[in-house]
């Protein structure tokens, strides 16, 4: 009894980092490798950025990753989530953050990425996510994120994009995913974000937007998503990102929030899940992380909270990160 190491104070470094890299080892015969087939960008770029954050993006195989990445790409410049699906915004940014991470983003053409998701920008400053035309607020942050990053922002209207933004704002300050659908953890930090990137932070209610996520604590410490529902530690990013964007992470008690989020680890096989005593998976794994990182614990990689990279990567690419503290 004695002897056990207690894993609510204590981070589990190297079993997380033994944890992400295995996902990559087993992926042959494990069917739910990286969450599942049509996410694999996604999942590797959770995978990779979690392992930037442990400090170990040594442990990847990099030829591999960017020979993954290459052959995603579609003629239109878009990526997909693997190589028989088609592309999308979502995966689009996923596939550039990667590059940008392994210094190879000089291995596509940039134009014709910058083409797919200008293209992408509809007339109200909306984002479809591909050409089937769903609209979200997750497209705008896609599309936002992923020209910033490759410094193209003058290719899209950012006026309307912002006002688009704005008309998903609610009376609680929060943002929703189109005009009118209320408002949720995980689209206000996609609105915040790609507002903080466009530099129109004027637009958000910031005191008011802070009180509506603090108020996202419960008293077992974890953050919820929207009022009424049980915390996931996945909340520990999309809530903790906003907070630190505003400049208001000192509103929430980081105290009880780190003790959620190492109670969410898994002692045995490392990885952290979304809840205390379930199976862990490289998603709540990468928020979890970037969660304890925001908030300054355990010496981690420094994470931004607008762009979800590691501030090292950001800081190569010239980029201002003027919400950033610790630069
Ligand atoms: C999308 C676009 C962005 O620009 C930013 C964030 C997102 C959300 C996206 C993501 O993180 N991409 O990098 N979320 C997912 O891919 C997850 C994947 C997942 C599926 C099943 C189980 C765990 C993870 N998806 C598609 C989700 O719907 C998750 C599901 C979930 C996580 N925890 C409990 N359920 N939900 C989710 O990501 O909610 C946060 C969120 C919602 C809307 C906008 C932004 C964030
Ligand atoms: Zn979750």
């Amino acid at each position: 009894m004695s002897e056990e190491i207690d894993h609510t104070t204590n981070l589990l470094l190297d079993k997380h980092i033994q944890y992400i890299v295995n996902l990559d080892n087993k992926k042959e015969e494990d069917f739910e490798y990286w969450v599942s087939e049509h996410l694999r960008m996604n999942g590797m770029y959770w995978g990779l950025t979690g392992l930037y954050i442990l400090n170990a993006l040594n442990k990847m195989n990099r030829d591999d990753l960017i020979a993954f990445i290459l052959s995603c790409q579609k003629p239109n410049g878009g990526f997909s989530g693997n190589v028989t699906h088609d592309e999308h915004l979502l995966t689009t940014l996923s596939a550039v953050q990667i590059l940008l991470e392994l210094d190879a983003i000089d291995k596509i053409n940039i134009d014709s990425v910058v083409e797919y998701v200008a293209t992408l920008q509809q007339a109200d400053g909306s984002f479809f996510g591909d050409k089937w035309g769903e609209v979200d607020t997750r497209f705008s942050y896609c599309a936002i994120s992923c020209l910033s990053l490759l410094g193209r922002l003058d290719r899209i209207n950012l006026t309307t994009a912002a006002a688009f933004i704005d008309r998903c704002k609610n009376f609680d300050a929060g943002y929703g995913s189109v005009p009118g659908a209320e408002s949720h953890a995980g689209q206000t930090f996609t609105c915040v974000g790609a507002l903080a990137i466009i530099n129109r932070l004027d637009l958000v209610d910031i005191d008011q937007l802070g009180w509506w996520l603090c108020e996202r604590q419960l008293p077992n410490g974890g953050l919820n998503g929207r009022p009424e529902k049980t915390s996931d530690v996945c909340y520990s990013w999309w809530v903790l990102s906003a907070l630190a964007v505003i400049d208001r992470l000192h509103w929430i008690d980081n105290d009880k929030l780190k003790t959620y989020i190492l109670k969410c680890q898994d002692n045995e096989t490392g990885g952290i899940a979304d809840k205390p005593g379930n199976v862990p998976d490289v998603f709540h794994t990468f928020f979890g992380l970037c969660g304890l990182s925001l908030m300054g614990y355990f010496n981690l990689e420094q994470i931004d909270p607008a762009y979800a990279l590691g501030t090292k990567t950001l800081l190569k690419r010239g980029l201002t990160l003027p919400w950033s503290k610790k630069q």
